[in-house]
């Protein structure tokens, strides 16, 4: 519920809203895009970030939080781990349990691999299933994959991996075709035709949706469908190291038991990192939409056995998260409010910026709007945001769309007795994503022998700034192809004798760099300890 002063104050959103009705608001020139950028979004900040000084990617950029983990001690040092006392024996090691790591572990089961998917929570229990507004694909008459790329690259700065684009956007049509068939309920028209919308930076309508719950729909049909297939899945069960072999590929990973804290040593041909973001490491500080256990242990796994990383200083933080209430402060409102219609309005009821920009440009304008030049409204929780005029989407659609196109948002915002459709809310950027990650080639590989990597944890597909509704659809894309290649790939590789002897020489070269950290790493679970900083 409002207080008194910001009921007032959404009056005079109310006020100026024939007078925005129908005038679409200038968009951003290339020159502006780039000033507002410069002075406002956090990766262009000069701090909270700093250098690797060890490692494939010595000298490069990363945020601190990140470093500090990159920086850290594996558990398995202690050197009580017998290699040989093998829990598990697989073609396929899939670790993470979001859409990535469920598309691949059917894709490896189809080619006759015997799979094992590990996970550090619940089976579903990802990024994934949080996921609200949409999946890109070109499948209609008046798009192509082509258009898509186009729209992929000139979202990601023309940083993408061009191969790695190319893949996502021709793949796509096929992604939503083999969902649709294992059953999930997208959102049609009464011929059955899919129903398309757009999101910032899409030049065509693309994004397939299942109301505001995507993710959720597309984890519930990925899940049912690896548990009917039988392929045995690992919960509360993280990695904590990768083991290579003494030739040096790939040769499975230690996990833990979280309810017994028993190590398990799982002997793998082939393994597919599928563990997702960074959200909960709260980058500067800010608040995250990102599931519990997203704490960027893909990277700090793949960059110990020698993977490198690409981009990791690239965060997305989605334009629109809740600023208030308090309660659900930093929680995602998906971007498909603004795709149907909702504007960013500051302090005077006064749009600032387009409000389809891309979610670089976007997320900057409102930081500036708040931060720079004071135009935010104050939240009596701390903070401030700017109002999303959500009662636009009726007036522009129709009664009763914003029930049935948003009706998790509605039912999170209800609760809190505001009524979006009578009322706007305000927003305020939220961490919501990693552009970058670990260098992956089109089937998903790193260089090292049989690593794989899908999903947020993989790099270079985005360039530095993805685009909503791409997510959703490298998990489906990168999670089949390293899948498929794994489950094949598996059948002709004969693994030597196990070994950790790449963490000690991590180890080694940290001590030599003069890096003495307390810090244990991957870092498993957050800590929302009272007086620490998130
Ligand atoms: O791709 C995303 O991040 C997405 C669909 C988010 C959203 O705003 O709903």
């Amino acid at each position: 519920m409002y207080t008194k002063e910001m009921w007032e104050l959404s009056k005079k959103v109310e006020a100026t809203r024939s007078k925005r009705l129908g005038i679409q608001f200038p968009r951003m020139s290339p020159e502006e895009k780039l000033e507002v950028l410069n002075e406002n979004h956090p990766d262009y900040s000069d701090t909270g970030f700093m250098f690797l000084k060890h490692g494939v990617n010595k000298g490069d950029r990363v945020p601190c939080e990140l470093g500090e983990l990159l920086d850290g001690k594996s558990t398995t040092l202690d050197k009580e781990i017998d290699l040989n006392k093998v829990a598990h024996d697989v073609d396929v090691l899939i670790i993470g349990g979001g859409g990535a790591g469920a598309a691949a572990a059917l894709e490896a089961h189809a080619k006759g691999a015997k799979v094992l998917l590990v996970t550090k929570l619940r089976f579903g229990d990802a990024n994934t299933i949080m996921a609200e507004g949409g999946i890109q694909a070109a499948d209609k008459e008046d798009d192509s994959p082509a258009q898509h790329y186009l729209d992929v690259l000139g979202g990601g700065h023309y940083k993408n991996v061009p191969e790695l684009a190319e893949a996502l956007v021709k793949d796509a049509p096929s992604a939503i075709k083999w969902l649709n068939e294992l059953g999930v309920l997208f959102d049609k028209d009464k011929e059955g035709n899919m129903l398309t919308n757009h999101g910032g930076g899409t030049s065509r309508k693309r994004m397939h949706s299942a109301a505001d719950y995507s993710g959720a729909e597309i984890m519930r049909v990925l899940r049912d469908e690896v548990r009917n297939k039988g392929i045995e899945i690992l919960e509360f069960s993280p990695a904590q190291e990768l083991i290579l072999d003494s030739e040096g590929k790939i040769g499975g990973a230690i996990i833990q038991d979280l309810e017994t804290e028993r190590r398990h040593v799982i002997k793998a041909k082939t393994v597919i990192l599928t563990t997702g973001g960074a959200g909960r490491l709260h980058y500067q500080g800010f608040p995250t939409s990102n599931h519990y256990g997203a704490t960027a242990d893909g990277l700090i796994l793949g960059y110990r056995v020698g993977a490198k990383l690409i981009f990791a200083d690239t965060i997305q933080y989605h334009p629109t998260g809740v600023a208030y209430p308090s309660q659900i402060f930093g929680a995602l409102v998906t971007e498909k409010v603004r795709g149907l219609g909702a504007t960013p309005l500051n302090i005077d009821g006064e749009q600032f910026v387009y409000h389809l920009e891309t979610r670089d440009v976007e997320a900057s304008a409102i930081i500036r709007e708040c931060n720079v030049r004071g135009k935010g409204i104050l939240c009596p929780t701390g903070g401030s945001g700017v109002w999303l005029d959500t009662p636009l989407i009726d007036i522009i659609h129709g009664e009763g769309t914003l029930e049935s196109k948003l009706p998790g948002m509605l039912r999170m915002y209800m609760k809190f007795d505001l009524d979006m459709r009578k009322n706007p809310i305000l927003v305020y950027p939220t961490l919501h994503y990693q552009n970058g990650g670990l260098l992956i080639d089109e089937m998903g590989q790193t260089k090292i022998p049989n690593l794989y990597v899908a999903g947020e944890c993989a790099g270079g597909i985005h360039g530095t700034n993805r685009l909503m509704g791409n997510s959703l659809l490298d998990i489906i894309v990168f999670g089949r192809r390293s899948g498929k290649h794994a489950g094949e790939n598996s059948k002709n590789i004969e693994l030597k004798d196990l070994t950790l002897n790449h963490v000690e020489k991590f180890n080694k070269e940290l001590e030599e760099n003069k890096i003495n950290s307390e810090v244990i790493s991957p870092m498993i679970l957050p800590t929302y300890k009272h007086g620490s900083k998130d």
